[in-house]
């Protein structure tokens, strides 16, 4: 039995021109301005020479690419063929995208020529690899090979599209596998139903597209919707970013909290005046819980909406979010159309509303599982619901408000504390920039929240100033018993920080 066809790819560029969009541009950039016409034809042309060169339908083709066409055409080429795109971080050393090719069993790995000497130190201990692909000559070489084009691959909407690997905050990396139709179910939900993306819609992302959240934002969401993203291969960092808003003019742009505060210790002399964003209708914030401070301080600055919303790899997008024009600071907001959340206590009994509870979420665009990793599938994946990991509270307005990940919670004195509760306090504090605050042990072998701070630029920090501060606004149990000054924060390749290193800084 089978059901009717659906590939994403051709969703996102064949549908796109008979919609008679063909002449209206879906990418630009420093790197290159394609129509829907051209990136349809050159998707065809890929997926045509990749079948010639013997990739199969369904084996994993892994990609190590910077953000720029080429990686937006080798991604929908993969799916229209029928294959798995694999878009792995650009991050990672030799040994760890090793791990990776072996793990996804890819034969093909495609990449970009900034990364070649790390590739070819992966691939080299990748015995399954028949083919390193760099673009330039020798992918154009393929494309060409391609003419004329086959018709794309019979994909059903449950044929595996997609695959990303997460590591969360620890542990090594899995990948989550994701649907053909999952692609669209993302774009239907959120895309559409709470971006409200237009054909005259720009997208700019400062996630990139190896991760969940870039390709949704610069791919899926703009090319389902008509609209035209915006890819720049450099590094983001919020000089160039904000030299890109100028000169691209994006109507949508996303990124994360630790950004947004990088955007706000930028000063008009180094290229953040305030109508830096003018262009901007709505900002986005995902990846960790966005401070009430920092949306605050940017939408009072740059007078731009951010909708803070949360969302993981395995359900490919965001799911929870703020609505534009309705939001409510510090929370992450309401259920997105198509989701369904709920909160449970330890024995799996939901709690009350105010309760904190661990967030489970379910919707079609969830992941099918990890590949090859069945006991953390099992955990993760519960029938229809997916483990977050997260800590939670539903307020009584339907907003969720994030207390932190499940296994970061702080239980002083017998009291669990949320560390984003005490954040929050100490980012009201005009000398803190950054901070994470993490349990320690006491003398006595208890848990105490400790805060790491990074002062704000120009500022210094007094520790006892910010513990009378933080008992001053919050119940006392829940104050810093100690607060660490640091030069930055350790964080994730995707900015998130990371809380096992702090909490090891802490205890030294
Ligand atoms: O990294 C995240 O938390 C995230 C946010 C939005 C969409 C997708 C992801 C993975």
């Amino acid at each position: 039995m089978t059901s009717e066809s659906f590939n994403a790819s051709v969703q996102l560029t064949d549908r796109q021109v008979e919609a008679g969009r063909g002449d209206h541009v879906a990418i630009t950039g420093p790197a290159g301005t394609l129509t829907y016409a051209q990136l349809a034809a050159r998707v065809a042309e890929l997926a045509t020479g990749l079948r010639e060169l013997g990739v199969r339908p369904e084996e994993r083709v892994l990609l190590v690419m910077s953000d720029r066409p080429e990686t937006v055409i080798t991604i929908l080429a993969v799916m229209r063929l029928g294959a798995i795109a694999v878009p792995v971080s650009t991050m990672y050393n030799g040994a760890e995208l090793g791990d990776l090719v072996r793990d996804c069993r890819a034969r093909l790995v495609v990449a970009t020529p900034e990364f070649e000497p790390v590739v070819r130190e992966a691939v080299a201990g990748a015995p399954e690899v028949t083919r390193l692909l760099l673009t330039g000559p020798d992918w154009d070489a393929v494309m060409a090979a391609g003419r004329p084009v086959a018709p794309p691959y019979g994909t059903w909407r449950d044929s595996p599209a997609l695959w990303l690997y997460t590591s969360g905050t620890t542990g090594a990396p899995k990948a989550a596998m994701h649907r053909h139709g999952a692609i669209s179910d993302v774009y239907e939900t959120y895309g559409r139903q709470v971006l409200g993306i237009r054909p005259d819609d720009r997208c700019l992302s400062v996630a990139r597209l190896f991760f969940a959240y870039g390709i949704g934002n610069s791919m899926f969401f703009p090319l389902a919707a008509g609209a035209t993203a915006i890819l720049d291969p450099a590094r983001p960092t919020p000089a160039g970013v904000l030299a890109r808003v100028a000169r691209e003019r994006p109507t949508l742009f996303f990124a994360g909290p630790t950004f947004f505060a990088a955007l706000l210790a930028t000063d008009a002399h180094a290229g953040a005046p305030d109508d830096a964003f003018a262009s901007v209708r709505l900002a986005v914030s995902a990846g960790e819980a966005l401070p009430a401070e920092i949306y605050r301080r940017f939408t009072g600055r740059f007078g731009v909406d951010i909708i803070d919303g949360l969302g993981s790899t395995e359900a490919l997008h965001i799911f929870i979010s703020n609505r534009p024009g309705q939001v409510r600071p510090g929370t992450s907001g309401t259920v997105v159309p198509g989701y369904e959340a709920r909160l449970l206590d330890e024995r799996g009994v939901p709690v009350e509303t105010g309760r904190p509870g661990h967030l489970y979420v379910r919707g079609d665009s969830i992941a099918t599982g990890y590949w090859c990793r069945t006991a953390t599938t099992r955990q993760v994946f519960q029938g229809e619901w997916l483990r977050t990991g997260d800590t939670y509270v539903r307020e009584e307005d339907g907003s969720y408000r994030c207390l932190g990940r499940s296994n970061d919670m702080i239980k002083a004195g017998g009291i669990w504390v949320s560390p984003m509760e005490v954040e929050a306090r100490l980012l009201q504090h005009e000398s803190v920039g950054e901070c994470a605050v993490v349990a320690y042990l006491d003398g006595e072998g208890l848990e105490k929240p400790v805060a790491c701070v990074v002062p704000a630029p120009g500022r210094t920090v007094d520790p006892q100033e910010l513990i009378t501060f933080c008992r001053d606004g919050l119940a006392s149990f829940k104050r810093p018993r100690e607060v660490l000054v640091l030069d930055e924060l350790p964080k994730t390749a995707t900015g998130k920080i990371q809380r096992v290193v702090v909490r090891r800084l802490a205890a030294d």
